[in-house]
């Protein structure tokens, strides 16, 4: 397991790498060309350009988050072979970067959906939050509107404006794509890039939806345990893997988070950890990462990545926004460092009882 934090780049992220690098523990980051477009190609030059900021740091870059799949690629529109090329010409630039992991996810239209990027908690931090009554009240187009006055001045992942404006034609683009068509299309897109991906050893690691459930109308896949398996088994490849984000796959209550990570054994390439504190089963918010301040039980998370011989990149996902700072939503130094220390701490734990012959299980 190697501990990273995301970074935006210099000229997106209030975070710098000399901030991120006198964390205890965090060696590299997990970061992306941010200014790019879905479907656009990444020249080797941009890429060893941020390679160098990074590595100029003391940090190196231990994975991609994101490159965006487009909205053409998801439905199988005209402009699909086109941009699944550049997709291939992209992957093969970083493998000869040699940078060997790629996040990415197949939502349509919105990445990740909250309704309420700050959320008050008693403690005075805030947080995003979700609430299912307020989503269901809720116009489509106004999604972006309704929540952006929160966001801190700051482009959010999966929310380009560029992208926002044309909301009505994305919704328009995905009339007739159910859960199987979109399916079908990320096999088509999957079976394309294995190529490559065996060529540079280059392993793609789907985000899940996140909330893992269909949002207005749309049709989400990668939201459980079932699913993802169909995934990996229509595409059998070491190089087709998952981000184990417990966040997203802990929206549904019924995903039962240290049984997935079992299930899904040498197919993690990636894991985002971070808890969620359940209100009722249609109102969470991204609580701190230790469990007691939330539902889930963060140890038992790290001990099946651990238990399962997990060796690749972990970040802490979003943190809450504590001390004043102003940044991101979800993207602010300090509650993501106390995050990566915290889970820093329960892998050293596991990590000594394991080695000590003592059991692991208190
Ligand atoms: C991230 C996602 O901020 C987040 O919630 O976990 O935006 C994630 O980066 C993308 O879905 C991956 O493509
Ligand atoms: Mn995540």
């Amino acid at each position: 397991m190697e501990m990273t934090l995301r970074y935006y780049g210099k000229d997106y992220d209030t975070v710098t790498l000399q901030q991120i690098r006198q964390i205890p523990g965090v060696t590299g980051v997990i970061t992306t060309l941010y200014s790019k477009q879905p479907g656009e190609l990444w020249t080797r030059e941009e890429i060893r350009a941020l390679k160098e900021e990074v590595e100029a740091a003391g940090l190196h870059i231990s994975g991609i988050e994101s490159v965006n799949i487009s909205d053409a690629i998801k439905v199988g529109g005209p402009e699909r072979d086109q941009h699944i090329a550049n997709y291939i010409e992209t992957l093969e630039n970083l493998g000869k970067e040699d940078i060997h992991l790629v996040c990415y996810n197949f939502m349509p239209v919105f990445d990740w959906t909250r309704t309420e990027l700050a959320r008050v908690r008693p403690d005075g931090s805030t947080v995003l939050a979700y609430n299912q009554a307020a989503v269901d009240a809720l116009d489509p187009e106004k999604m972006f509107e309704s929540i952006s006055g929160d966001s801190n001045g700051a482009i959010m992942p999966g929310w380009e404006p560029e992208r926002m404006a044309h909301v009505k034609e994305l919704f328009e683009m995905y009339a007739d794509i159910d859960s199987e068509k979109l399916f079908e299309n990320l096999v088509y897109f999957l079976k394309k890039i294995m190529p490559v991906c065996n060529e540079y050893d280059i392993r793609m690691a789907i985000h899940p939806d996140d909330p893992a459930w269909s949002v207005f109308g749309l049709p989400r896949i990668i939201i459980n345990k079932e699913n993802i398996l169909r995934m990996m088994k229509a595409v059998d490849d070491v190089h087709n893997g998952v981000t184990f984000c417990s966040g997203s796959y802990g929206t549904n209550l019924e995903n039962d988070l240290p049984e997935m990570i079992r299930a899904l054994k040498g197919r993690i390439h990636f894991a985002h950890v971070r808890n969620l504190k359940f209100n009722s089963p249609g109102d969470f918010e991204e609580s701190a990462h230790l469990s007691s301040d939330g539902t889930f039980d963060m140890y038992e998370i790290m001990r099946a990545l651990y238990e399962t011989g997990f060796d690749g990149p972990i970040r802490p996902d979003h943190g809450r926004m504590i001390w004043g700072e102003k940044a991101m939503p979800g993207y602010g130094l300090y509650d993501r460092a106390l995050g990566a220390t915290y889970l820093n701490g329960l892998w050293e734990a596991i990590d000594k009882a394991a080695h000590r012959g003592a059991p692991s299980q208190p």
